[in-house]
């Protein structure tokens, strides 16, 4: 096969060539060892003289020609290949994202917030403890030893036979009162567990337990405490009364209800027509549990009280099923 011929031949055989592979099998089949090309210069040895010069130089030509194009086609394709990439990896910044709608604070931690900041501004600061409790801050040191009934009063998640979670956050307050001396001023909040669940009970709720020590701290500051507290979580027209109650860890207690803020004491389901809602209870903290921390109880006495934030929660915002805080509902929690 003469130059021209070959020339020819790879021309044909180049233009339908689409892909880098098939280029390069191209090359192959003309530059290759066994290449037409190689093999046509290889013969040239064996040409007269005269001959030899002529065909060599076409050979040659051929050469670099089959050699250019070559390259010149690889550029090509690697440039519509970058550009098909481009075209099937293109982003389009313009469409619409994803909508990921914001999240918010649950109604209950909204309440113990509000709850917390009127007492902080009464001047109580905040302490927080384990929910995973021994069983004798949540229980001996209260007053309520084994054995006790009032522990039958409370149904009480056993871990083990000394570890418990917590019923209330009133072991918060031993272990305050363990490492300070009075005076002491503060408030508990968190989460506390009983065994217990209907449609005003979960096995895990959110208390506020508040505790004040000092000397001469009488009922009157714990009813002034109360009725500010009250007054401003609700209304400061809410009616507010003291009854007589009991608690193993206070002497004397309270239970202290509200005017029932829906039918204003007239009479209705939420308060089974009593006009008033029992909201909460409280007491002088029992000279046991102070002598029991290594408090003087000749000198000092104080009060406590424990607030359900659940049933605050549910007045406020007139809900009659606790459970619905808990089930994630966001058509619920997306009201708040
Ligand atoms: C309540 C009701 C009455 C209370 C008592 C104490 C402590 F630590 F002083 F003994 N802390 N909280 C208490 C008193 C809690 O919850 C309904």
């Amino acid at each position: 096969m003469g130059g021209g011929d070959i020339r020819e031949s790879f021309l044909n055989e180049l233009a339908p060539v689409k892909t880098i592979g098939d280029l390069e099998q191209l090359r192959v089949r003309y530059l290759g060892k066994k290449g037409i090309l190689t093999a046509e210069l290889k013969k040239l040895g064996g040409l007269p003289p005269e001959e030899r010069r002529s065909a060599g130089a076409l050979l040659n030509e051929t050469k670099i020609f089959v050699e250019a194009e070559l390259a010149a086609r690889k550029e090509e394709l690697k440039e519509l290949d970058l550009r098909e990439k481009f075209a099937s990896q293109a982003i389009d910044v313009t469409l619409p994202g994803k909508y990921t709608p914001p999240g918010r604070t649950h109604p209950i931690i909204r309440v113990m917030r509000e709850a917390t900041s009127i007492f902080v501004a009464m001047g109580f600061s905040v302490e927080e403890g384990p929910e995973v409790e021994l069983d004798y801050y949540n229980f001996e040191a209260l007053n309520i030893p084994k054995e006790h009934p009032a522990r039958e009063m409370q149904d009480t998640f056993y871990v083990s036979p000394d570890i418990v979670l917590r019923t209330h956050t009133s072991p918060v307050q031993v272990r305050v009162m363990q490492r300070k001396k009075p005076p002491v001023k503060f408030i508990a909040p968190g989460k506390v567990y009983r065994c217990d669940a209907d449609i005003s009970h979960t096995p895990m709720f959110h208390q506020i337990e508040g505790f004040m020590v000092a000397d001469d701290i009488s009922f009157s500051h714990l009813k002034a405490v109360l009725e500010s507290f009250l007054h401003r979580i609700f209304s400061p027209d809410v009616p507010v009364r003291f009854r007589p109650s009991y608690f193993p860890f206070t002497e004397p207690s309270a239970e202290v209800d509200i005017g029932c803020i829906f039918c204003k004491g007239t009479g209705c389901r939420t308060c089974k027509g009593t006009g008033w809602i029992e909201i909460l209870g409280a007491g002088m903290v029992h000279p046991h549990v102070l002598q029991m921390v290594g408090y003087d109880a000749r000198i000092y006495s104080g009060f406590a009280f424990g607030i359900g934030m659940e049933r605050i929660a549910m007045l406020k915002y007139s809900i009659d099923d606790i459970r619905l805080f808990f089930e994630n509902d966001l058509r619920f929690l997306g009201q708040f």
